[in-house]
């Protein structure tokens, strides 16, 4: 049976992967929600945008307006909301603007599918940075909610007022709690992003001649943070299973491995063929070229990229996704990391 289904922050990576998963079934009518900006960047959505099945409409998340009239337009089956600012660096510089599209904007989704499609089923796009400074690890859902952001925190607020939902007006409303993940339609804002970029970006100064003795390194703020990393492409799959199963209930995502930042940096060299190593510690950390003499640098820390308070450790546990939606996904970390370079490395 055909189904209609709005799915809001297509530009990103998780809304154009949702996509693109969802127009594989010839069923499917997707809706793809984005904000009106002066110079959108359509290069996420290139494999699926003059698809028959796929339509473009205009909404925002802080204009309760535009999503009560697009619910009520489409009368969507599913509601699937990825849109959110997503940058945790950010959100300190932006607080009110993040509570209002990130938690409050949930709330207006929640609203219009009460009052125009009830029956609609709703997906919430949770963090792992809901857990903040962890108490123990690795983190499943009845871990505490202890943000270190405002980003976290609109993200906690989300997780709240779904449950009320759920549970107030018996909505099929579920909050999907998300570790990181990353893959080729990552923005470069994005510590995973930034890295692959720079590898390629360093492969090519370091091959072409631009100046062999001195590439410009990758600058990063604090690299030994651990972040539980897997690759978008295997998260929309389960976030397609949350939507889908009797009862609504929310579900955790992760890969159940724990990687610092320097690991990510190690593999991602190693997948260009470039040899390096660490020396020295704090703000002089940094890793250099083993192919020069010079000592070049391939990574130096900047102090600007530190964050006001840091999560410092993320590890999920996903045996309940696996176990009761059936979840399955198939990217390691290595793979992960191998692929986002050989996409930059390929890229012009
Ligand atoms: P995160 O992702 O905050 O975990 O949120 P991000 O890639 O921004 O940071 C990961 C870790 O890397 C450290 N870091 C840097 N980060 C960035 N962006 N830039 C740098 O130069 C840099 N140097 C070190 C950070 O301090 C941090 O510890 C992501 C987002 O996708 C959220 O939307 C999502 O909810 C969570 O993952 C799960």
């Amino acid at each position: 049976m055909s189904k209609k289904i709005l799915v809001t922050g297509v530009l990103g990576q998780d809304g154009a992967n949702m996509c693109e998963y969802l127009l594989r079934d010839s069923n499917n009518k997707v809706f793809g929600m984005i904000r009106r900006v002066s110079n959108p960047n359509f290069s996420n959505c290139k494999n699926f945008l003059e698809h028959p099945n796929f339509q473009l409409v205009y909404g925002d998340l802080v204009d309760e307006y535009s999503i009560a009239k697009l619910v009520q337009d489409i009368q969507p089956d599913y509601f699937i909301n990825f849109a959110a600012n997503s940058f945790v660096g950010c959100s300190w510089d932006m607080p009110m603007q993040v509570f209002d599209a990130n938690a409050v904007g949930v709330m207006r989704c929640l609203e219009a599918v009460r009052a125009y499609q009830p029956n609609c089923r709703f997906y919430s796009a949770g963090s792992s940075e809901e857990f903040g400074d962890v108490d123990y690890a690795p983190q499943d859902m009845k871990h505490p909610l202890k943000p270190r952001s405002p980003y976290g925190a609109s993200k906690c607020a989300a997780r709240h007022i779904v449950k009320v939902y759920r549970e107030s007006y018996d909505m099929y409303a579920v909050h999907g709690t998300l570790f990181n993940h990353e893959g080729t339609k990552r923005g470069e804002e994005f510590v995973t992003r930034k890295i692959t970029k720079g590898v390629a970006r360093i492969k090519k100064e370091l091959s072409g001649g631009i100046d062999i003795e001195a590439p410009t390194p990758i600058e990063l703020g604090n690299i030994h943070s651990k972040r539980d990393w897997s690759d978008s492409e295997d998260f929309v799959e389960g976030v397609w299973l949350m939507v889908n199963q009797e009862e609504p209930k929310d579900y955790l995502l992760a890969s159940g491995e724990t990687h610092t930042i320097k690991e990510f940096v190690e593999l991602a060299f190693k997948a260009a063929n470039i040899d390096g190593h660490w020396e020295g510690e704090g703000l002089e950390e940094r890793y250099i070229y083993k192919g020069s003499t010079h000592g070049h640098n391939l990574v130096v820390i900047n102090e600007k990229f530190y964050r006001p308070a840091e999560v410092e450790l993320l590890l999920g546990d996903p045996t309940d996704a696996k176990e009761k939606l059936g979840w399955n996904p198939k990217i390691s970390f290595e793979k992960l990391v191998q692929r986002m370079v050989k996409f930059d490395l390929n890229s012009k």
